[in-house]
C-alpha cells in the first residue's frame, strides 16, 4: 500500500480470522493511584489465571509506562524473569494462577493524546477506550478479558477534592500532607475498557431514581461549581433514559449510584465506563442562553446512548473490536428510538437519515469503506465510523421491521439472557434474534460482511383491464477496497401505493423482502393507475431510483401517507433540479416552488415537519449523486434555487415567520418547531435579496431570548455580505468569549460560511488567539467544520487542502486520534476533476511522507491513497 513514498514503516494489520481466546485470564485487579497531574503512581495487583491447555507466559500491554518493579506472589521479580518485547511486559508463570503485582509511573499532564490518564483543565479524569489502559498500567488490554476491580485513589484534597471511579465508594478518609483517599470497588466483572476514575474539584447537581424493582439509585452530574445550572436539562434525560430502557427493553440498573462527569478535553463525544459515564462537556452542559434545540437533542440522544450502553455494552460487551458495531449499533438504535419517542417520529427519522448520508454514505462510496463487521485495521480508533455506528444501527432497525416489535423484544431478550456477562458477537445476537422468533436470517447476515450501499431500482407496470400491479426489483452493489465481487442482500422495502387521482392508498403498505438479484412483485386489485411509495420511513439503508419524473415526484410530496416518503419525494425532486441545472440542462424551478408552497401552506402538517421538507439537500448531498463533482456549478445552481425560492414565495417567508415569532423561550416539540421554522424562512427571506433582510435577521439576533434564534440570525448574517455581518460576528464574540462551547459556534458558523472568502477567513481565524488544536472540540469547529463546507474546501486553488494536510500534520504531533479524524475529505479525490484530484493526492501524499507519522492517520492516508 503505497509504502514507497512514506517515512512511516507499515505498522502491523490485525486480522478478525485471527481471534484467538487469551492465554490468561484477570478475574480480579486491585489498583492503587498516587494521584498527581506531573507523576502519578499506579500500583496493580492481577490475580491472573490460565485459560486453557498451553504453555504461554503471561503477555500484559502498556503503552509509554515507566515499569518500576514487578512482583510475583508478593515478591519482587529480578529483571531477567521478566521482560519487555514491544511494550509488551512478558512474565513466564509456571503454575496455573499467580498474583502479579506492577508499579509503574505515568504523567497525565504531558498526555495529549487524552488516552489514558490525563488533565483537563485541572481535573484528571480517564480515557481507556478502545486502548487506553495500556497507557495506565500492564494489562491484557482485550475486551475479553473481565474482572472484578477494587481501586484505591489518593490525592491532594485541596486540588482534587473529589475522587471517583466505578462502582461504590465503600471508604474514604484523610491522609498526611493534605492528602486524602477513597476506595472503590465494582461488583460487576467487566473489560478494561470501562474502566474510569476521576479526580477534581466538582460540584454536583444531584438526584435520584427509583427502578421498577424499588430500588433507589442516586444521580450525579459532575461539573465545575459554575457550569452547575446548565446541568437540568443532562439529568432530565438521564431520568427519562432509565425509565425508557425499562418501558421498552425490561432493562434495569444495576448498581446503587451512577456518575456522569463532564470535561472540556475529549476526542469524542461521551464514554460509556461502568456507572462513571465521562462526557464531553458540549453533551452535558445547556441552558436557553446559550444552547441551541440542536445542541438540547443531541444531549438527551447522548446522555441515553450511554446510559443505555449498561446493557448494551457493558453487561453484554464485545469479544473482540471487530464486533465493536454489536454494542454501538445496537446502542445507537436504542438512542435513536428513545429520541423519536421524545417528539415527531418522521422528523427524528429524516434526523437519522440526514445523518446516514452526510456520513456514512460517502464512507461506504470511498478508499476507507469497510463492513459493519470489519475484517482487518491497523488502528481500531479509525473505525469509531458513521458505518459501525449509524450503518450498524439500520442493520439493527432492520431486523426490528422484519421481526415487528414483539419478535424483536423476544430477541432482545433472549441476547441479553444467553450473553449476561460474556463479551459477545454480533453473531450471537443475529442467532439470538433467530432463536427467539424461527427467523431465517442467513442472507441477512451479509449486512455484516459487505461493504457498500446497495442500489435499488424500482419499476412499476400496471394492467388496468387485469387490476394488477406488477413491481420489478433490482439490486447492484459497487464493488468496494477488497471485495470486488457482491451478493444480492436481504433488503426490507416498506411499500405502497397510492392513487394516482385520488392520491389515497390503494393497497395496505407491504413488506417487501427483496432477496434476489431481480425480482417481481405482484399487487392485484389495483384498478385505479397507482403510484409506488417505496422505502417508506427509510426501511433498508440503499440508494432507491424508482425513476420518478417531476410531477410524481410532486404529487408524493403533497400525498403520500408516510411522511418520511414525502419528505424524500420532495428532496429528489430538489436534488434533480439542482442536477439539471449543474449538467447544463434547463432547470425548471417551477415543480420545486410549488411543491414548497403547498407543503408550506398545508396547516395540517406538523411545523417541525415542515422546516425540514422545505429546506435544500445540502451541496455535499448534491455531490454526492454526481460522479465527478463541480463544488462551484453545485453551489451555483442550489443558490439560484434558493434565490428562486425566496423571492417567488417572499409573501409565504414572511408569513411563515411571522407566525412563528413573538413567543417566549420554552423547550417543548412545539416551540422548538416554529424556532426551526423561523430560521428556515429568515434563510428563505435572505435568500430572496429583499432589502430588508439583513435588518430582519439582526433583529433576531440581538433580541433572541435564546441560543437557537441567535445562531439562526448569525448563520444567515454570516452568509451574507451585509454591514450587520460583522457587526454580529463582533458581538457574538465579545459576548460568549469566555463561553468555550459558544465560541465554537463562532467558528463553526464562519467555517460553514458559503461566502467566496471562506476559505481566507478561516485561514485567518486559524491565527486568532482563542484557537488552538490542543482542545479537540475547538479544532473540530474549525478546521473540521471547514473540510465538510464543499465549496470552500474544494476552491479550484487547492488552498483548502494545504490547510487541511497542515492541520492534520500539527493536530497528529498531539492528538493522533482527533488528526486522523479530519483526513476523510482529501480521501475524496476520485470523484472530483483531474486538477483537484491531483492536488488532493499531492496533500496525501505530502502527510504519508512526514516523519513520525501515527498509525492512526498513516492507515487514513494510505488507504486514501490506495
Ligand atoms: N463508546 C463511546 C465512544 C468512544 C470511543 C472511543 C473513545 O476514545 C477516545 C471515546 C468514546 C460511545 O459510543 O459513546
Ligand atoms: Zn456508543
Amino acid at each position: 500500500m503505497l509504502d514507497m513514498q512514506s517515512a512511516t514503516p507499515p505498522p502491523p494489520i490485525i486480522h478478525r480470522e485471527d481471534y484467538r481466546p487469551p492465554d490468561w485470564l484477570v478475574p480480579d485487579i486491585a489498583l492503587d493511584f498516587r494521584l498527581d497531574p506531573g507523576k502519578t503512581l499506579v500500583s496493580a495487583r492481577l490475580k491472573v489465571v490460565r485459560n486453557g491447555d498451553h504453555a504461554e507466559p503471561l503477555r500484559l500491554d502498556g503503552e509509554g509506562l515507566k515499569l518500576i518493579e514487578v512482583k510475583r506472589d508478593g515478591v519482587a521479580l529480578e529483571s531477567g524473569v521478566w521482560r519487555l518485547e514491544d511494550d509488551r511486559l512478558v512474565v513466564p508463570i509456571d503454575a496455573d494462577e499467580a498474583e502479579i503485582s506492577t508499579l509503574v509511573e505515568i504523567e497525565p499532564e504531558k498526555n495529549s493524546q487524552l488516552m489514558g490518564l490525563y488533565a483537563s483543565g485541572g481535573i484528571l479524569c480517564t480515557q481507556c477506550e478502545a486502548q487506553g489502559f495500556r497507557r495506565i498500567t500492564f494489562f491484557p488490554d482485550r475486551p475479553d478479558v473481565l474482572s472484578r476491580y477494587s481501586v484505591l485513589m489518593e490525592a491532594d484534597q485541596a486540588s482534587y477534592p473529589v475522587l471517583l471511579a466505578n462502582g461504590d465508594c465503600i471508604e474514604s478518609g484523610e491522609g498526611v500532607e493534605g492528602r486524602h483517599w477513597a476506595r472503590w470497588e465494582d461488583p460487576w466483572p467487566k473489560p478494561c475498557y470501562l474502566f474510569a476514575l476521576v479526580a477534581g474539584d466538582l460540584a454536583a447537581n444531584r438526584d435520584s431514581f427509583v427502578t421498577m424493582s424499588g430500588k433507589t439509585v442516586d444521580l450525579a452530574i459532575w461539573v465545575r461549581e459554575a457550569d452547575i445550572p446548565k446541568t437540568g436539562h443532562a439529568m432530565a434525560a438521564l431520568k427519562d433514559s432509565m425509565a425508557w430502557d425499562e418501558r421498552v427493553y425490561g432493562r434495569e440498573y444495576d448498581l446503587s449510584q451512577f456518575n456522569i462527569v463532564a470535561v472540556s478535553d475529549f476526542n469524542f463525544g461521551a464514554m460509556e465506563n461502568k456507572s462513571l459515564n465521562i462526557f464531553n462537556s458540549r453533551y452535558i452542559l445547556a441552558d436557553a442562553e446559550t444552547a441551541t434545540d440542536m445542541d438540547f437533542d443531541a444531549i438527551a440522544g447522548v446522555v441515553a446512548h450511554e446510559y443505555f450502553h449498561n446493557w448494551s455494552g457493558n453487561r453484554v460487551t464485545c469479544r473482540d473490536w471487530f464486533q465493536l458495531s454489536l454494542k454501538e449499533g445496537f446502542t445507537v438504535f436504542r438512542d435513536q428510538s428513545f429520541s423519536a419517542d421524545q417528539g415527531s417520529a418522521a422528523v427524528a427519522r429524516i434526523g437519522d437519515v440526514r445523518t446516514l448520508r452526510a456520513a456514512q454514505f460517502p464512507e461506504d462510496a470511498g478508499p476507507l469503506a469497510h463492513p459493519v463487521r470489519p475484517e482487518s485495521y491497523i488502528e481500531i480508533s479509525n473505525f469509531y465510523t458513521a458505518t459501525v455506528y449509524n450503518k450498524g444501527a439500520e442493520l439493527i432497525r432492520m431486523m426490528h421491521t422484519i421481526l415487528g416489535e414483539e419478535g424483536f423484544r423476544k430477541g432482545s431478550d433472549l441476547y441479553f439472557e444467553r450473553h449476561d456477562g460474556e463479551a459477545a458477537t454480533c453473531e450471537a445476537f443475529v442467532q439470538a434474534m433467530e432463536d427467539a422468533t424461527g427467523a431465517d436470517l442467513a442472507q441477512f447476515r451479509l449486512w455484516y460482511a459487505q461493504s457498500g450501499t446497495p442500489k435499488v431500482t424500482a419499476k412499476l407496470a400496471h394492467d388496468a383491464g387485469a387490476a394488477r400491479a406488477v413491481l420489478t426489483l433490482e439490486q447492484t452493489m459497487p464493488p468496494t477496497p477488497g471485495q470486488s465481487e457482491k451478493q444480492p442482500m436481504a433488503i426490507p422495502l416498506k411499500t405502497a401505493l397510492l392513487g394516482k387521482e385520488s392520491g389515497t392508498p390503494l393497497a395496505r403498505e407491504r413488506l417487501v423482502m427483496l432477496t434476489e438479484a431481480r425480482q417481481d412483485v405482484v399487487f392485484d386489485d389495483v384498478a385505479e393507475t397507482p403510484i409506488l411509495s417505496i422505502n417508506r420511513n427509510f426501511t433498508a439503508p440503499v440508494v432507491m431510483d424508482a425513476e420518478k419524473d417531476p410531477a410524481t415526484l410532486a404529487f408524493l410530496s403533497a400525498h403520500d401517507d408516510d411522511p418520511f416518503a414525502r419528505y424524500e419525494a420532495m428532496q429528489q425532486l430538489m436534488v434533480e433540479t439542482i442536477i439539471d441545472a449543474v449538467s447544463g440542462r434547463a432547470a425548471d424551478h417551477a415543480p420545486v416552488i410549488e411543491a414548497v408552497r403547498k407543503t408550506l401552506a398545508d396547516a395540517d402538517l406538523d411545523k417541525a415537519f415542515v422546516a425540514e421538507a422545505v429546506l435544500l439537500p445540502s451541496e455535499s448531498f448534491v455531490g454526492d449523486q454526481m460522479l465527478i463533482v463541480d463544488p462551484e456549478a453545485i453551489h451555483q445552481a442550489r443558490e439560484a434555487l434558493r434565490r428562486d425560492l425566496g423571492s417567488r414565495l417572499e409573501a409565504d417567508w414572511r408569513a411563515a415567520y411571522a407566525a412563528s415569532s413573538g413567543n417566549a423561550f420554552e423547550y417543548s416539540p412545539a416551540a422548538k418547531a416554529l424556532r426551526r421554522l423561523r430560521t428556515v424562512a429568515l434563510g428563505y427571506i435572505a435568500a430572496s435579496g429583499a432589502d430588508d433582510a439583513a435588518k430582519l435577521a439582526f433583529g433576531q439576533f440581538e433580541s433572541a431570548d435564546n441560543m437557537t434564534d441567535r445562531q439562526g440570525a448569525l448563520g444567515v448574517l454570516a452568509n451574507g455580505g451585509a454591514p450587520e455581518r460583522v457587526a454580529a460576528l463582533d458581538i457574538f464574540y465579545n459576548r460568549y468569549r469566555d463561553e468555550a462551547l459558544v465560541l465554537d459556534k463562532w467558528f463553526t458558523v464562519q467555517a460553514f460560511a458559503t461566502r467566496d472568502d471562506t476559505a481566507a477567513a478561516v485561514e485567518e481565524l486559524a491565527q486568532h488567539p482563542d484557537f488552538t488544536i490542543e482542545n479537540p472540540n475547538r479544532l473540530r469547529a474549525l478546521v473540521g467544520a471547514f473540510g465538510a463546507n464543499q465549496r470552500a474546501f474544494h476552491l479550484a486553488s487547492g488552498r483548502g487542502y494545504a490547510f487541511l494536510a497542515d492541520y492534520i500534520l500539527k493536530a497528529d504531533a498531539i492528538n493522533p486520534q482527533t488528526a486522523a479524524r479530519l483526513l476523510p475529505p482529501l480521501g475524496r479525490w476520485r470523484r472530483f476533476d483531474e486538477g483537484r484530484g491531483t492536488m488532493m493526492r499531492a496533500e496525501l501524499e505530502r502527510i504519508l511522507a512526514a516523519p513520525g507519522l501515527s498509525k492512526d492517520v498513516y492507515e487514513q492516508a494510505s488507504k486514501s491513497l490506495a
